[in-house]
């Protein structure tokens, strides 16, 4: 479906529904990361891309506090603006209200009609591109003066941090708020400068899904988050970032600093990645995803069997590089390959992963 007829459709949609016109359309594109995995709660670098994926919402302001939502993945609910928080997808909606109280947002009823293409829990930022079309819309109904791409993302972080209860770093909401589709963005995820570049000339990312969702995830998220806390703490350092390889010494590497050693080598990767990219070197690129992807098994331990496998399958059926992308324990997989093989070398991972599929290909 092209976008003019896919808002068309979403517009009928809300008109179905609510029996009247939104007051405002936004859209965000979802995310995969290229390299620079686990390290951007730890102040580290990271080099996401936007996928062609997308979720679309139209929304309206209600005269009372309900906020009523439909959505083509999730549930139709509706809740009050002050009912507690109980997981559902509108809380989101409720979340992107009040971060926009400090810029003049109001807390108002809301309607809202969601269509999205991006799998949910499949470590391709899903939820970034949820809270940061709906930020966009927000603002847009509620004439706020124009918020910048950075103060979305923030406001799109502490949507997370404060009323899904996910602690994540910033990668995915910068992504999704700054980027456009098919631009890799190095983000330093301290200062939050970032430079978009672009991927090697004929090639391409395949983004291919295990067929496995994410497990465990939350739960193991938050615990390497507190492994890399106390590992810097031990290191003497503020955060991992200021960690070098250097400082783990010749002895037998417990979990903690199993952990540093990711990010510490995962930070230095992505420096190298960017020099790759600015130097057209392919091959260079898929050596470090490799490395990025072996790492975050060996030493990160956040991949799963499904991953390794469909990871393996891509690198023997001609992948410069694999490596999974997002949180990990399922999910899925990126792989740089040349344009003229990339359809080639997905089917035949495929074929060998009956689940798996493919998403899309990130090209330039
Ligand atoms: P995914 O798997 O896309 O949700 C998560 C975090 C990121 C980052 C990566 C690992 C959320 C919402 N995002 O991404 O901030 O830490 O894991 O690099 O949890």
């Amino acid at each position: 479906m092209d976008d003019e007829h896919s808002r068309n459709h979403l517009i009928k949609s809300f008109n179905n529904q609510f029996g009247r016109e939104p007051m405002a359309l936004a859209h965000a594109h979802g995310r995969a990361n290229l390299i620079g995995e686990h390290t951007d709660y730890n102040d580290g670098l990271v080099l996401p891309c936007l996928i062609s994926n997308r979720t679309e919402v139209a929304l309206a302001i209600r005269d009372d506090d309900l906020v009523c939502g439909i959505s083509n993945q999730f549930l139709t609910g509706h809740k009050a603006i002050y009912d507690g928080l109980d997981g559902h997808w509108l809380d989101f909606v409720i979340g992107a209200l009040h971060q926009l109280l400090p810029v003049g947002g109001r807390l108002q009823g809301i309607d809202i009609a969601v269509k999205s293409d991006i799998p949910p829990s499949a470590g391709v930022s899903s939820s970034a591109a949820l809270e940061i079309a709906i930020l966009r819309a927000l603002v847009t109904a509620q004439q706020l003066p124009s918020v910048t791409d950075t103060q979305l993302a923030l406001f799109a972080q502490r949507i997370e941090h404060d009323f899904i209860g996910t602690q994540c770093g910033i990668m995915d909401q910068m992504v999704v708020a700054a980027a456009t589709p098919g631009d890799c963005m190095m983000l330093d995820c301290r200062s939050l400068d970032y430079k978009l570049m672009s991927l090697p000339a004929g090639h391409v990312v395949a983004v291919v899904h295990s067929g496995s969702v994410r497990k465990l995830s939350d739960t193991v998220y938050n615990q390497r988050l507190a492994e890399c806390a106390a590992a810097a703490q031990i290191l003497g350092v503020s955060s991992l970032r200021d960690a070098t390889t250097g400082m783990f010494g010749n002895v037998v590497l417990d979990n903690e600093m199993k952990r540093a050693k990711h990010v510490v080598s995962e930070n230095v990767r992505v420096q190298a990645a960017v020099n790759c990219l600015l130097r057209n070197d392919p091959s260079g690129l898929g050596n470090l995803m490799n490395k990025s992807h072996d790492s975050l098994c060996d030493d990160y331990e956040v991949s799963s069997p499904e991953l390794d496998r469909l990871v393996s399958s891509l690198r023997s059926a001609g992948a410069l590089g694999a490596r999974l992308t997002g949180a990990g324990f399922g999910g899925c997989v990126v792989a740089l390959c040349e344009t003229a093989s990339a359809n080639d070398i997905v089917s035949r991972a495929v074929e060998m992963n009956p689940d798996s599929y493919l998403i899309d290909f990130i090209d330039n």
